[in-house]
């Protein structure tokens, strides 16, 4: 067995139904988690039936009773211990995102650090479940708000960053006082069965309820609708395409249970003609190629001034022939471009490249697949770099591939709006050194994007921010900045310490 697998607790055949540091049977199909590297078995997880998501759902809601009383700065020593137990497992783990999923073991790291980050935020956070107090219109009267528990969690994660995104959420909302039931995607059921095992020393020696932090590896077949329909969960936090998260939320929305969506982005970086271009060509490549592209805040599109444009074209060209010298296995040190998650991405990045052609578009770099004549499977790809108007169908789409469509722009107006002319609104950012249009990007009149940047790419947010988008997006915001505050139900309360019982607005109700 690999010695990385063994220091994570990981064997051959794993259940992947967990609630705390004990793991359940699980009675559904076996999912045999296979590396888009090499195609190659890495191990295997028993996926959860309905029966054994009823046991984990009665735990957590079991468990929750006991958590929202324990003092949130209580909550959050157990968060800072498992932010311990994340960093002596960095490497680890962060190698095993890389083999599972395919993105390069730096950005393996870089996610787990990211868990590392949050955790160190939530702990801060555990002493700052702050309301307000206001002043009441009438005598001897107080009023606040108050911040409360919600209950239980609901959380579906994508394969592109399996277990980042289950650490922004589930680390605030375990300090709010909530508990978790955490549903991977089916491509990266490992990391998330590592995950449980990293943390699951921490929470025996705190002796924290089994049911707070619960894994359920389960077939969309057998988990889907019904997990969002199920009136025991407030709230859902959901990472995925906008297809899938329009017809989870309109589940939720139904019986008026509430979401945090984080779905497709499609994101443009403005290259003005003041530019550092060394800088804005550096973070751009970084964006498109980075993660293969399959990150939601990816480059995919760039919206160059046609002053600099065969300046930009030409640069961008150079930098892409120097990073497709690097496709390969991405746990080697020297790699850029990893594998694509799947034969289907891969599919679906071809797609694309035909689309753009036939409407018009003009590939200028890469769009092939990467040396797939000499393997049995194809899920490598180089790269492409493609002239292309932001109206073409396939443009305002999101391909979770790294294609990055070049579109040229004459004033500062018509690219803005061209980088609000999709349908959605993750991330966004701007290359100037002129004030004004840097201003003006930030105005109400600028991006209508969650994340509007400058000078800075579209991709590698900081966790301290509020994390989410407009539109297609979803609308939802985690991580950083005030997004707790979904993790809890607000309430007002009004206290009379007078012996008079007046009404507000001078109301007079004599009887
Ligand atoms: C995602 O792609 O789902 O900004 C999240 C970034 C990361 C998060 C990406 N911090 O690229």
């Amino acid at each position: 067995m690999n010695e990385v697998l063994k220091r994570l607790n990981i064997d051959k055949v794993n259940s992947g139904v967990c609630t705390g540091t004990r793991w359940l049977p699980a009675n559904g199909k076996e999912n045999v988690s296979v590396s888009p590297i090499d195609n190659e078995e890495i191990a295997v997880v028993r996926t959860a039936t309905l029966k054994d998501y009823e046991s984990v759902a009665q735990k957590a809601g079991e468990a929750f009773k006991i958590w929202r009383e324990v003092p949130a700065p209580q909550r959050g020593e157990v968060v800072r211990q498992i932010g311990e137990a994340l960093r002596n497992n960095k490497q680890d783990l962060g190698y095993l995102v890389s083999w599972e999923m395919g993105k390069i073991y730096q950005e393996g790291l870089g996610e787990v650090q990211e868990m590392i980050d949050i955790c160190d935020y939530a702990v801060g956070q555990s002493r700052l479940l702050n309301g307000f107090t206001m002043h009441s219109e009438r005598k001897k009267h107080r009023m606040y708000d108050q911040y409360h528990p919600l209950g239980i969690v609901g959380l579906i994660t994508s394969f592109n960053f399996p277990v980042a995104v289950w650490a922004w959420n589930s680390m605030i909302a375990a300090v709010c006082g909530n508990v978790v039931i955490w549903k991977p995607s089916s491509k990266t059921p490992l990391a998330a069965i590592a995950v449980q095992n990293i943390i699951s020393d921490v929470l025996h020696k705190n002796d924290v309820p089994e049911g707070v932090f619960n894994l359920v590896a389960a077939q969309s077949s057998v988990l889907g609708d019904n997990f969002v329909g199920d009136k025991r969960i407030p709230l859902f936090s959901i990472t995925g395409s906008t297809a899938v998260g329009k017809r989870l939320s309109a589940i939720i929305g139904a019986r008026l249970g509430k979401s945090i969506l984080e779905l497709g982005g499609n994101n443009a970086v403005i290259v003005t003609p003041s530019a550092n271009l060394e800088m804005a060509i550096k973070s751009v490549v970084f964006g498109a190629v980075g993660t293969a592209g399959q990150r939601c805040t990816s480059t995919r599109r760039l919206i160059v001034h046609e002053s600099i444009y065969d300046q930009v074209v030409e640069k961008l060209k150079i930098a892409y022939e120097s990073v497709s010298q690097k496709i390969g296995n991405p746990l080697h040190k020297d790699t850029l471009v990893g594998p694509l998650v799947s034969e289907n991405a891969v599919e679906d990045f071809l797609h694309a490249i035909k689309q753009v052609q036939k409407q018009g578009g003009e590939v200028l770099y890469g769009g092939t697949p990467y040396d797939c004549e000499n393997r049995s499977f194809c899920h490598y790809v180089v790269p492409a770099l493609v002239e292309a108007e932001n109206h073409y169908e396939i443009v305002q789409e999101e391909t979770f591939a790294p294609i990055l469509y070049i579109i040229k722009y004459k004033t500062i107006e018509e690219a803005i709006a061209l980088n609000n002319d999709v349908p959605q609104g993750l991330s966004s950012a701007i290359f100037t050194q002129n004030m004004l249009e840097s201003e003006l990007y930030l105005s109400e009149t600028g991006s209508d994007c969650g994340i509007a940047n400058v000078n800075i790419g579209t991709s590698g947010a900081e966790i301290g921010g509020a994390f989410g988008g407009e539109k297609d997006t979803g609308g939802g915001r985690e991580s950083g900045s005030d997004s707790w505050k979904y993790y809890m139900r607000r309430q007002t309360n009004t206290i009379n310490y007078s012996t008079d019982l007046p009404l507000a607005q001078g109301l007079r109700f004599g009887f």
